[in-house]
């Protein structure tokens, strides 16, 4: 069977799931639309998404994205909400196909359904930006709307502003300890986008002043709750970490307070982070039971020599900024008050600097430090390995525990 017929042949169960698993975000408390509808939007987008497989490429899915994108937009849909069928429709198929593909048939038809889908997102994350960008906002000064928001929801988790040639990505969340959930994810990629459309030459990514905590990390209530990979590659933490990698001028992290779990992996994402005496590190993905994914670990691995990332995973202890630097896993360790002065003049010196020249040496180091082949059946074996964690009792107990307050009590099983 070719891989479209393969695709099609899963169709209804695919399009039942996902209106289901949108669904249950209704019963977590995200806003949704009618079963209906979902039924008919989620329909029409896998068609697309198997017209494009059958083409080979994600062309097709722009020009529906961005109708979809507009009519979200006007309709004040919020992005991450006009984002979630892309998310969860991506997780649909390759559950439901995996098993019907053989090894490379499998890790093409994955390639090629994350390239449609993740067009499909970008596509929406851009149209969104340039309608907000015609709010009227003068270019350089904070926008009127919410980066990544129509401004018709709650206040917005992340802002965003120009300062000569550098762009200022601000998380606000305090209430949530900046968590990273589809919102504030969505939030930063469609500031990076506006930033990026406004040619930026450096970017510096901070908390909200006055915040103890820099980010307390995936948003734990919008992990999956079992049998499904919590760290996929559709996952809005995941999206926001290439979204950072992939930036073309650098992004450097200006760290005041605690670094939690994913954040972490933001952090070390950022091409450069400066630190005061208050920041800490910590990566807590043993303490929910949660198996992280080999992206993600290859990062730290980049960062660290490989005992220090085990002992940082393996205890989940926080690093404190003095250790931190001679970890060499921050840059600068300045004074709290000389934080942002000390920042804000490393970033006006990059901006000095020939952007084109910087863009293609990140863009070098990216490809060449990401770079690390690995056979398909190697893959698949860790894979494997990593859904019988997630899948397991453990997972639940870890997510339970938070919500309850109290620590873990692990069985192994
Ligand atoms: N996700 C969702 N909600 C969170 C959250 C998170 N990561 N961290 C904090 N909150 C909520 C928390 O439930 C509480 O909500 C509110 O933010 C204030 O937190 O008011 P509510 O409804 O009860 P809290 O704990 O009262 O604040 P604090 O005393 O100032 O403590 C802050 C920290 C950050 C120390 C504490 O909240 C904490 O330990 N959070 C969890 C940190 C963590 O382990 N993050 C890792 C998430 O996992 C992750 O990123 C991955 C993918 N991983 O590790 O593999």
């Amino acid at each position: 069977m070719t891989r479209s017929a393969i695709l099609a042949s899963v169709q209804d169960q695919v399009i039942s799931d996902t209106v289901a698993a949108l669904g249950e975000r209704a019963a977590a408390g995200q806003p949704v639309a009618s079963p209906e509808q979902h039924r008919r939007e989620v329909g029409q987008l896998l068609g697309l998404v198997l017209r494009c497989v059958d083409e080979g490429c994600a062309d097709s899915i722009v020009a529906p994205s961005q109708r979809l994108a507009a009519d979200r937009f006007v309709a004040g849909v919020d992005l991450a909400e006009a984002q979630g069928a892309f998310n969860v429709l991506g997780e649909m198929l390759w559950q439901h196909t995996a098993s019907a593909l053989a090894g490379e048939q499998q890790l093409e038809v994955l390639r090629l359904v994350s390239t449609v889908l993740g067009t499909g997102k970008d596509t929406l994350a851009r149209t969104y930006v340039a309608l907000a960008s015609g709010d009227g906002s003068a270019p350089g000064q904070p926008p009127r709307a919410a980066a990544g928001t129509t401004g018709s929801h709650a206040a917005a988790p992340v802002q965003a502003e120009v300062r000569g040639h550098v762009g200022v990505i601000t998380l606000d969340d305090p209430r949530k300890r900046n968590a990273i959930g589809a919102r504030l994810a969505s939030g930063v990629i469609a500031a990076l986008a506006r930033l990026q459309a406004q040619q930026v030459r450096a970017v510096v990514l901070r908390a909200a002043p006055g915040m103890s905590v820099w980010s307390s990390g995936h948003d734990i209530n919008e992990l999956p709750r079992g049998h499904r990979d919590p760290l996929g590659y559709n996952d809005h933490l995941e999206g926001l970490l290439r979204a950072i990698r992939t930036f073309p001028a650098p992004v450097i992290a200006m760290v005041h307070g605690s670094v939690w779990g994913g954040a972490l992996d933001l952090v070390l994402s950022s091409d450069l982070v400066t630190a005061d005496e208050t920041a800490s590190f910590a990566i807590t993905a043993a303490n929910l039971g949660l198996p992280y994914n080999t992206t993600g670990l290859l990062h730290f691995f980049g960062r660290l020599p490989i005992n220090l990332v085990k002992e940082m995973f393996f205890t989940t202890a926080p690093l404190n900024a003095q250790k931190a630097r001679e970890w060499l896993l921050i840059n600068h360790l300045v004074d709290a008050a000389d934080l942002e002065a000390f920042t804000f003049d490393m970033a006006a010196t990059i901006a000095t600097k020939s952007p084109m020249a910087m863009a293609v040496i990140k863009e070098q180091l990216r490809v060449l430090t990401d770079y690390q082949p690995v056979a398909a059946q190697v893959y698949e074996r860790i894979q494997g390995l990593r859904r019988e964690a997630y899948d397991s009792s453990d997972y639940l107990e870890g997510l339970r525990a938070f919500a309850e307050k109290r620590p873990p009590v692990f069985r192994g099983s």
